[in-house]
């Protein structure tokens, strides 16, 4: 299995996360993508090659012109705007409040175009995130080019992120650009399965009024978990799209025997569907120890469950989103990538 991955992630690292009304070294942290990259190369998958530039004209026609046009000149309109620190939104559009009119003023912009506000803008974010987009376009153009299963190493992660909303750690949608492209070459129906630990809003608000394109995802309960207002299990899809998403909301303490019930469930769904192509969001927070989730996922479990979903036989990216146990993180999702082949 090929992985796609590029260093330049390394220019989105703020320094703060707004969490328990602190400000904490963010979770989602560069070192997160060390540990997958030793544990690849442990495990003798080391064909890891670096994406080319990004397919911008993909990542024009998935987003907002006016959202990518935010992130790509926030950071200089915050600081020509006399701020010190990092670009963090404290103002939202919520209820009742309009939300059609993008302010004029960076602070009021910031709230705008995102969903939470633990998630730092930085001066490398847009280039991070492109390089992050980029990762997942040219693993899809590898199983597009006939490889069966390809791996991007996205960080940031991406699921949260919808077509003009950044939070979660996420700024552009890679899992639904590789979607969209698999499209785009010729597969008439694309099925998206999301494992991480919370549920992929944002990859569900790009689909959800589409028929060709499936989306399934396991995830803590909105209830309990972030992002708190989407991921319900009556979120089955809106217009054409009706009957195209399946979301497996789970409570707290969920260990694997409920956990693969729901994979299997939505690995049906997907078989029904009759899905040409897949695009796994790998996230591994599922894990038992990881600090803000709460499932208790053990490391071979995730072996387990890279085994269901190579037996749909489908050609596959699995693309990284979240996971912050981190010594674990790479264990954990090269299991799921060796289940995948071994299937
Ligand atoms: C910590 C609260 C954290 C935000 C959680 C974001 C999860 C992101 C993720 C992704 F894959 F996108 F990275 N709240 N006090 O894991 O879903
Ligand atoms: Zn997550």
């Amino acid at each position: 299995m090929k992985t796609f991955y590029s260093e330049e992630h390394r220019r989105h690292f703020p320094q703060a996360e707004l969490s328990g009304g602190q400000f904490v070294t963010p979770y989602e942290r560069p070192s997160r993508v060390e540990y997958v990259l030793a544990r690849l190369k442990e495990r003798g998958l080391t064909d890891i090659a670096p994406p080319g530039a990004p397919d911008m004209s993909a990542v024009r026609a998935l987003c907002a012109p006016d959202y990518l046009d935010f992130l790509e000149h926030a950071w200089a309109e915050w600081t020509a705007a006399g701020n010190a620190g990092e670009i963090i939104a404290a103002s939202f559009p919520a209820r009742r409040m309009q939300t059609a009119r993008p302010p004029r003023c960076i602070d009021g912009r910031a709230g705008y175009y995102a969903l939470a506000s633990e998630t730092a803008i930085t001066g490398g974010t847009w280039a991070a995130a492109l390089s992050s987009a980029a990762s997942a376009q040219a693993a899809q153009a590898h199983v597009a080019g006939g490889a069966r299963v390809a791996f991007a190493l996205c960080r940031p992660p991406g699921h949260h992120a919808t077509a003009d909303m950044y939070g979660g750690y996420c700024f552009l949608n890679n899992a639904a650009l590789v979607a969209e492209a698999f499209r785009r070459d010729g597969a008439d129906r694309v099925a998206v399965l999301d494992i991480d630990f919370h549920h992929g809003n944002g990859t569900q608000d790009i689909f959800y009024r589409r028929s060709d394109v499936f989306f399934a995802s396991l995830h803590g309960a909105p209830e309990d978990a972030f992002p708190y207002f989407l991921g319900f299990a009556d979120e089955t899809g809106a217009g054409e799209g009706e009957g195209a998403n399946a979301n497996f909301p789970m409570p707290p303490g969920t260990g694997y025997d409920l956990w693969s019930q729901a994979l299997d469930a939505a690995l049906a769904r997907i078989r029904d569907f009759g899905a040409e192509a897949l695009v796994v969001s790998l996230g591994v927070d599922a894990y038992k120890d990881d600090p803000i989730s709460f499932f208790r996922l053990a490391s071979p479990d995730f072996l387990d469950a890279g085994r269901r979903i190579g037996r749909l036989r489908l050609p596959s990216v699995f693309c990284m989103e979240g996971g912050y146990a981190i010594e674990a993180v790479g264990i954990n999702a090269v299991n799921v990538l060796e289940g995948f082949e071994d299937a």
